[in-house]
């Protein structure tokens, strides 16, 4: 929960249409009465006297958040202090989720359990995994008798990854998906994903990242590196959900 005497600080980005470039400035937000103060990095100048913002909340400070303050869109794009860093990394830890493609029909299910278990969704995509994309992946269980089975049902049709965040993401999202065989899940877990949407040890509905590093390396693998997106369907549309859907948790 944000404590009433704490300040966060970001690093955030601005895209200024005018001059086409990218301005950087330091955003302060003081949780006691939702100001928000900022200062131009370049220029070393107060930017924006400490003011009333209503438009930012608690609930978007974080790396990769979007806000709107007095009509410019900006991005956070890093913590700016070693607190900051502390506090709202742990509150807002990531994890990656993924449905595989056994589930790939159950995701309306899927993302009902996880607004339930008040995860947020920080970022979410649809690929096809290549088989080079699925073995560094899946890097950990080379060479294991189940390994060439499972690159071969991950890039069997498109995957689901989503970014969840919230205090105890990595752990959370482990126990709302059950254990790895799915039999199992049905007889220890009934609730959980994988008892409900699961088939065996493989196919097993969902994937969850087991420790922070994992979660670095496997959030950065769909969202933060150079790999293209490859969602391979037909007869398809785009729906935009937008922001203050998102927001709202709709
Ligand atoms: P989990 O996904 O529960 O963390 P891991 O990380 O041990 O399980 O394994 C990654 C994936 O490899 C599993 N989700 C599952 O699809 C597959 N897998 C793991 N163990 C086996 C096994 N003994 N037989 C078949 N597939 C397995």
């Amino acid at each position: 929960m944000a404590n009433k005497d704490h300040q966060y600080s970001f690093i955030a980005e601005w895209y200024d249409p005018n001059a086409a470039l990218i301005r950087k400035y330091q955003l302060l937000f003081y949780v006691a009465d939702n100001t928000v103060e900022m200062y131009d990095i370049k220029n070393r100048r107060l930017f924006l006297k400490r003011s009333k913002c209503d438009s930012v909340r608690y609930e978007d400070l974080y790396v990769g958040s979007t806000v709107n303050v007095h009509s410019r869109k900006l991005t956070f794009v890093d913590y700016a202090d070693d607190f900051t860093r502390k506090v709202l990394g742990q509150q807002k830890e990531r994890t990656l989720a993924m449905i595989k493609p056994d589930a790939i029909s159950k995701v309306g299910a899927i993302f009902d359990m996880i607004y339930k278990s008040n995860f947020l969704v920080s970022n979410a995509k649809m690929v096809t995994l290549s088989a080079a994309e699925a073995e560094r992946f899946y890097q950990e269980h080379v060479g294991k008798p189940f390994f060439d089975n499972l690159v071969r049902f991950i890039t069997s049709g498109p995957v689901i990854a989503i970014e969840l965040m919230g205090e105890g993401s990595i752990d959370n999202w482990r126990r709302l998906l059950g254990p790895t065989d799915s039999s199992m899940a049905r007889s220890e877990a009934p609730s959980s994903i994988r008892a409900k949407f699961g088939t065996d040890k493989t196919r097993n509905a969902c994937h969850g990242s087991d420790s922070p590093g994992s979660a670095e390396r496997e959030t950065d693998f769909f969202f933060r590196s150079a790999r293209k997106n490859t969602a391979k369907l037909n007869h398809c549309t785009c729906c935009i959900i937008k922001p203050t859907a998102v927001k709202s948790g709709q």
